[in-house]
């Protein structure tokens, strides 16, 4: 199954490159919510392809109504994450594809085609890009670990919500490396995964944000987690908390202040 996603998500990813380098319409879904007809092109076109090659899976993709899927063997679709990256032509967007089966991990493949690199994971099997197997950051000082997250969408209508990031971001800055904020919560998760960050942290994200980043990073050595350590639950927790194991747990306790 691995290698029929691998090539049908190629092929995508050239819709996604030649929208990228397009000039294109931008339509707001909401305030800060943008889509294009990029995202609904690579969406059916993994749908259409999906359904003819993997017709006893449900697909779960961010521009589809969703309403009436069941997720237990379920393929959960990402077309583009970082859509404001897209536009903007910040080469940090990519296409996300998580394989579930009874509601279980099984494959997590994330591709960026403007820089070309495909992450891809089948559980008990490690973490790749590019073919080339990938491990988390062995490193243990929280002090000197960079760190990833997000801003929530609904920091211009939920007062709570960015008052707790900007809370959190105040604790943690001057107790670690530093911290980045690139946009694209795939993407993030594949970079805990090859050791570039130690940790990330978001809230308020859906399930095809992180259906296939999580098992990308498990299967590179790192640890998944809920805010308050316990198993993180797609379509359930608010937030998520990534890391290369090692500073789990400080993580876990610095932004539970
Ligand atoms: P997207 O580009 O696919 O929408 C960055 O913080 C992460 O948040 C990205 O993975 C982004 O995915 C996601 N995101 C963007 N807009 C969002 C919204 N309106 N609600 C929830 N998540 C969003
Ligand atoms: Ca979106
Ligand atoms: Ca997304
Ligand atoms: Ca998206």
């Amino acid at each position: 199954m691995k290698e029929k996603l691998i090539e049908i998500i190629k092929e995508a990813g050239e819709i996604l490159k030649d929208g990228y380098f397009s000039k294109k319409d931008v339509t707001f879904k909401a305030k800060k919510d943008l889509v294009t007809k990029y995202d609904v092109a690579v969406e059916n076109f993994l749908k259409e392809s999906f359904a003819k090659e993997f017709s006893d899976f449900n697909v779960i993709a961010e521009e589809s109504d969703n309403t009436n899927k069941t997720f237990s063997n379920s393929i959960i679709v990402d077309p583009i994450d970082g859509t404001t990256n897209f536009v903007n032509k910040l080469p940090h967007t990519a296409i996300s594809v998580g394989v579930y089966v009874n509601k279980k991990p099984y494959i997590g493949i994330v591709y960026n085609p403007i820089l070309d690199e495909l992450y891809t994971a089948v559980v008990g099997e490690g973490a790749y890009c590019n073919g080339e197997k990938i491990e988390t950051s062995d490193e243990k000082d929280f002090q000197k670990a960079l760190l990833s997250t997000g801003f929530p969408y609904s920091s211009g209508t939920c007062e709570d919500d960015l008052n707790d990031v900007i809370k959190k971001i105040k604790y943690i800055l001057p107790r670690c490396q530093d911290i980045r904020r690139l946009g694209a919560a795939s993407l993030d998760l594949c970079l805990v995964a090859r050791g570039v960050y130690e940790g990330y942290y978001e809230m308020n994200l859906k399930a095809w944000d992180v259906s296939a980043g999580l098992i990308i990073l498990q299967e590179a050595g790192g640890k998944v987690s809920n805010l308050d350590g316990n198993e993180y639950v797609l379509f359930e927790n608010k937030y998520i908390v990534a890391s290369n194991g090692f500073i789990h747990e400080e993580l876990i306790k610095n932004l539970n202040i």
